[in-house]
């Protein structure tokens, strides 16, 4: 755990108003229950604050309370740019470089605002003032839960806070079933149903809600673009551009697929591989020893955690299979 924090609430009712919550492009459900977390709970104490996030996200997600408040930084940059300008405090969640968040990245560097970084990914660049990092924690949602715990007053906690915490403790977990959940990630889920959330009715708005296209998309994955390599543990999909378009898959629409290969006996480790257009953009997620992070880092431009990482590729489809199929062989003793 590295814990730098030096502000407390009284710091934090000062700032009303000049306060930013920013995660990374394309939050998923850690990023949006992080920053909707904290949203609710500094409103709970009396405090006004502003979640600008980078791009749109997936539907799944817009039924978080605080969702129509939220900016879109590529939809509205001139007003996000005069909040960043003016802000005391920015809270970076679920990200640990500025890059993560593109072209926002330069206006939270320019600013005079104290940045605030709470996150559980490996490597965070140097870009803070104050952090609250446990890498590989299970989620953001658990640290920043233990950041109110920790170091502001627990007592504004409420049911709007545990909806948007718990959503970000589900997600990053696999709903509690990665290597990642702790036992402190489950006491904080019991404090959370305490607050009055309902875990049957958050996990039914995040994942029963598919469009038969998106299950159409996955079943067409599954029976004709996987296959399995390295002896039966690797699983290896990929989506081309004309699946994307066929099955009108939209942004999050293909978010929990890589984790279906791991979901096959003697599977060690499984790749998407989606092509979007320039760039071909990758998923990996492993159980046991695979280092994710680490074969993406030397492969494919990207980084994560060691069961589960991302990267890119600019080599097109075709040959990002090839070199896939390549460069797994280094990294047999891991299988
Ligand atoms: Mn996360």
């Amino acid at each position: 755990m590295q814990d730098t924090i030096q502000h407390n609430l009284e710091d934090l009712i000062q700032a009303s108003g000049r306060i930013i919550i920013t995660s990374h492009f394309k939050p998923d459900g850690d990023a949006m229950g992080s920053s909707l977390g904290l949203y609710h709970y500094l409103k709970s104490a009396g405090i006004e604050s502003k979640v600008i996030v980078p791009s749109d996200y997936a539907d799944f997600l817009h039924w978080m309370p605080g969702n129509n408040k939220v900016l879109i930084y590529e939809e509205d940059e001139i007003q996000c740019n005069i909040e960043i300008a003016h802000a005391d405090f920015i809270f970076c969640l679920d990200f640990n470089a500025l890059h993560r968040i593109n072209v926002m990245g330069e206006h939270v560097e320019a600013s005079s605002a104290r940045c605030i970084l709470i996150d559980h990914h490996q490597d965070p660049h140097d870009f803070d003032d104050e952090r609250f990092i446990e890498i590989g924690a299970s989620s953001t949602c658990e640290l920043i839960y233990r950041y109110i715990t920790t170091h502001l007053d627990q007592s504004y906690m409420n049911k709007h806070v545990g909806e948007c915490i718990y959503t970000g403790l589900i997600t990053d977990t696999g709903s509690f079933r990665f290597a990642s959940t702790s036992s402190s990630t489950l006491r904080i889920a019991a404090d959370l149903m305490d607050l009055g959330v309902v875990p049957d009715a958050i996990y039914q708005v995040l994942f029963d809600q598919n469009k038969l296209s998106r299950l159409q998309l996955l079943g067409h994955l599954l029976s004709t673009n996987l296959e399995i390599i390295e002896k039966g543990k690797v699983a290896l999909g990929y989506l081309t551009i004309d699946d994307i378009e066929r099955f009108d898959s939209i942004t999050g629409d293909t978010e929990g697929f890589v984790n279906y290969g791991l979901g096959i006996a003697g599977v060690k480790m499984s790749a998407l591989i989606i092509d979007r257009g320039p760039i071909v953009k990758m998923s990996f997620r492993s159980s046991g020893e695979f280092p994710c992070n680490i074969f993406s880092a030397e492969n494919f431009s990207g980084g994560g955690h060691k069961n589960a990482a991302g990267g890119i590729s600019h080599d097109g489809l075709d040959d990002t299979l090839k070199k896939f199929k390549e460069v797994i062989k280094n990294y047999r003793d891991y299988l």
